[in-house]
C-alpha cells in the first residue's frame, strides 16, 4: 500500500497520522502550510475541493474526512485490533463512538474555538459561546459516564475510537476541569508512543 498524508501539525490530520502509527504502516507525510493559505489554492482545492486537510492518498485514490480514513484504515487491518471485527458485538459501540465523536462531541467544541480564537475578530460572534460550551458540557459528560470504569471507549483495550475521542477531548484541556476521568484518559492517551511520533 502506498500512502500519502497531506498534513499540518496540531490538526484533525493528527488523527489518521496516529493511526498509522497504531498500525505500524510507512507513509509519506506531504506539509501543507495551512495557516499560510495553502489549502486556499486551485492545486490544492483539486486535491480536495473542501479546501480542507487532512487528505489521505491510498495508491493513487483522493479520500477526504478525517473519521473516514481512520474507519476505513483499521478495517484493512483487522489482526491489528483497532476496530472490533464487523461481527464482533463491540462493533455497534464501535460505530456508535465513531460517529458520535464527528456529529456530537465536536461541533460544538469546534464551533466554540472557531468563535473564541480562529475566525477574524470582526466575524466571532461571542454570544454563541456560552451556548456552545453547554452542548459540548452534555456531550462531555456522556463521554465521561462511559469511560468511568474503562481505561478506553470500548473497555480494556485501546481502539480507533479512541483517537476520534481523545484527539478531540485534547482540543481544549481546559473544558475538561469537571471531568477527572476525561483528564486520566487523555493523560493516558498522550503517553503513547504511536500519539508521540504523530505529534511531530
Ligand atoms: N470534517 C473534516 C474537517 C476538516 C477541517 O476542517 N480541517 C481543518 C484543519 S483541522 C482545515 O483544513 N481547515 C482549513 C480551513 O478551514 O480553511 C475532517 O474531519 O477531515
Amino acid at each position: 500500500m502506498d500512502i500519502k498524508l497531506y498534513y499540518t501539525p496540531k490538526t484533525r490530520a493528527l488523527r489518521p497520522r496516529w493511526l498509522l502509527e497504531e498500525l505500524g504502516l510507512p507513509y509519506k507525510l506531504i506539509h501543507i502550510d495551512l495557516f499560510g493559505g495553502e489549502t486556499r489554492t486551485e492545486e490544492f482545492r483539486k486535491i480536495n475541493p473542501n479546501a480542507c486537510i487532512p487528505v489521505m492518498e491510498v495508491d493513487g485514490q483522493v479520500m477526504f474526512e478525517s473519521g473516514a480514513m481512520c474507519a476505513w484504515l483499521a478495517d484493512q487491518f483487522p489482526d491489528k485490533g483497532l476496530a472490533p471485527k464487523l461481527n464482533a458485538p463491540q462493533r455497534m459501540a464501535y460505530e456508535q463512538w465513531m460517529y458520535y465523536v464527528t456529529a456530537t462531541l465536536e461541533p460544538p467544541i469546534w464551533n466554540y474555538l472557531q468563535h473564541r480564537l480562529i475566525l477574524p475578530k470582526e466575524q466571532r460572534v461571542p454570544e454563541i459561546l456560552a451556548w456552545d460550551l453547554e452542548r459540548y458540557d452534555l456531550a462531555l459528560a456522556v463521554v465521561a459516564e462511559n469511560l468511568k470504569d474503562k481505561a478506553y471507549m470500548l473497555g480494556g483495550q485501546f481502539t480507533t475510537a479512541d483517537i476520534m475521542a481523545g484527539t478531540t477531548l485534547m482540543w481544549r484541556p481546559k473544558a475538561l476541569s469537571g471531568y477527572p476521568v476525561l483528564q486520566d484518559y487523555t493523560k493516558r492517551l498522550k503517553q503513547r508512543t504511536a500519539y508521540l511520533n504523530g505529534i511531530g
